[in-house]
């Protein structure tokens, strides 16, 4: 008798990953511990006035010292992947201008041989928003091409290093992100933007967010030039992108709306996706921005053909989206942007909301957007395999209310559930689906809303550091052990 259960109760394929993801920045803390260099968010966040509850990442949860009890915390909820990010800062304090930091490089080294001797993959990204100040100062980091020297040159220590344990590469997480909040509407550093889109003194918010984003795609080419030319065949692991992805459903029927929905996808996602894979910005770009869009010289479309092994896709909200060129509506300038300036997003339709709101702003719960969106990806990239590296669910406690139970998020639990139900339609109707990681394992610094939105499986007491599992963290134990094939002789 064979214990294997139907293939629709196990949809995800055997060596599926099952992880919790994590970053740097919000993460590690110890900002100057063994030569680290400062970052570009080091420098933001000590700037005044940015974060909405005065924090900064000066210690976060202080995962660079208390890594040990992080990889317990993993190795009880069985996970098998464990997804975070390198500081760039802390191998080079100063970018090519200075040394290799080796106190950095052997920090990393310890973790990536901690999570392996507990049978967890390392799945590494190189940036997770944060850059060397350095870089920013000397020369404007993304707005310059001088950035792809800089970082093909910390890839390349990376690959060099860590290559022969990891297996799984990340050029950027979220460059779409990056890209608009640094330079269009201004909110993360460098702060740059002008006009009505946001509150800056520099900046330029129709043409730096292009200009960024092009050279965050060369950089990302450049780096995986030197993966394949040197390391690939040697260590055999697979290198990506990670894109934040919003779900776009048509405002209405009509055909307005849908071309605004495709040319929000357009504006956000395939934005990167289409030259890295098809060689070209998307056509919907090329019609509205005409010549503001960068171009790729042949040079750089011969570097570009290495395109990449896998798609990351970070999948939490969805919205309507209505169209405003043909109709009228409000909407900004020309430019990127999910939806601005060529069509409105919006959360509401006739008074009712797409999914239910939470206490976060901008999360939806719209399980059918993790479905509908890895469907869109399979079909425009040919399949290439996907990693779902970051979903989940923030939410803000009120730390008056002592009746609070912190650990009982429910609500974290069936927004899980349904978003991996989601998930698992879309593999079983054949997308080539890897890995899933839960944003987050530990709560921890979230950006602009400093400590106050927390989307941990543990919860942290920040005053103590001390880590205590919710509901989310059994609930997710017990499901990947009932979504994994365990061998099993009778
Ligand atoms: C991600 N959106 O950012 C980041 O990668 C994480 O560092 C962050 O902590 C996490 O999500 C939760 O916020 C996002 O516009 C940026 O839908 C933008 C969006 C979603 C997530």
């Amino acid at each position: 008798v064979s214990l294997e259960q139907s293939s629709s109760s196990y949809p995800f394929p055997d060596g599926f990953l099952f992880g919790t993801a994590s970053s740097s920045y919000q993460f590690e803390g110890a900002i100057l511990a063994d030569g680290k260099g400062l970052s570009n968010w080091d420098t933001f966040t000590h700037g005044a006035g940015h974060i909405s509850d005065g924090s900064n990442g000066d210690i976060a949860v202080d995962h660079y010292h208390l890594y040990m009890e992080d990889i317990a915390l993993m190795e009880n909820l069985g996970v098998n992947s464990f997804r975070f990010s390198i500081s760039w800062a802390r191998i080079l304090p100063q970018g090519r201008f200075g040394d290799v930091n080796m106190a950095g490089v052997h920090h990393y080294s310890k973790v990536i041989d901690a999570l392996l001797a507990t049978g967890i993959q390392p799945f590494v990204a190189l940036t997770h928003y944060d850059v060397p100040q350095e870089l920013e100062e000397r020369y404007g980091a993304w707005l310059s091409t001088k950035i792809l020297k800089d970082f093909g040159y910390y890839a390349d220590i990376c690959f060099k290093y860590f290559g022969n344990r990891v297996k799984h590469w990340v050029t950027f997480n979220e460059p779409n992100v990056m890209a608009i909040r640094g330079y269009r509407s201004g909110i993360y550093p460098p702060s740059r933007c002008s006009g009505s889109f946001g509150n800056c003194t520099k900046g330029n918010s129709v043409k730096e967010p292009l200009v960024a984003a092009h050279n965050m795609i060369l950089s990302h080419a450049a780096a995986v030039n030197i993966y394949r030319n040197v390391y690939q065949k040697e260590q055999g692991g697979s290198i990506g992108i990670i894109m934040n992805s919003i779900w776009y459903e048509p405002y209405s029927n009509t055909a307005e709306d849908k071309l605004a929905a495709e040319r929000a996808q357009s504006f956000f996602l395939n934005w990167f996706l289409d030259p890295i894979l098809h060689g070209e910005y998307p056509k919907e770009m090329r019609h509205v921005l005409g010549s503001l869009l960068p171009s790729f010289s042949k040079e750089d479309l011969k570097k570009m053909r290495q395109g990449l092994d896998f798609i990351g896709i970070n999948q939490y909200t969805s919205f309507y989206s209505k169209d405003c060129i043909y109709s009228k509506c409000k909407s900004g300038a020309p430019g990127v942007s999910p939806a601005e300036g060529l069509a409105l997003r919006t959360p509401i339709r006739n008074g009712e909301y797409i999914g239910e709101p939470t206490s976060v702003d901008w999360i939806y719960v719209y399980p059918q957007g993790m479905e509908n969106t890895v469907t869109f990806i399979k079909d425009r990239y040919n399949n290439t395999p996907m990693f779902i590296c970051e979903n989940g669910l923030g939410i803000v406690e009120n730390p008056s209310s002592s009746t609070i139970d912190f650990r009982n998020d429910v609500k974290r639990v069936e927004y899980m559930s349904t978003y991996l139900e989601s998930l698992a339609n879309a593999i079983r109707k054949g997308a080539d689906v890897r890995g899933y990681f839960s944003w987050s394992l530990l709560d921890n610094f979230e950006w602009l809303d400093g400590y106050t939105v927390r989307f941990g499986l543990h919860h942290v007491d920040f005053a103590t550091l001390k880590r205590t599992p919710r509901l989310s963290a059994d609930w997710y134990k017990e499901f990947i052990l009932n979504h994994t094939k365990h061998a099993c002789s009778i």
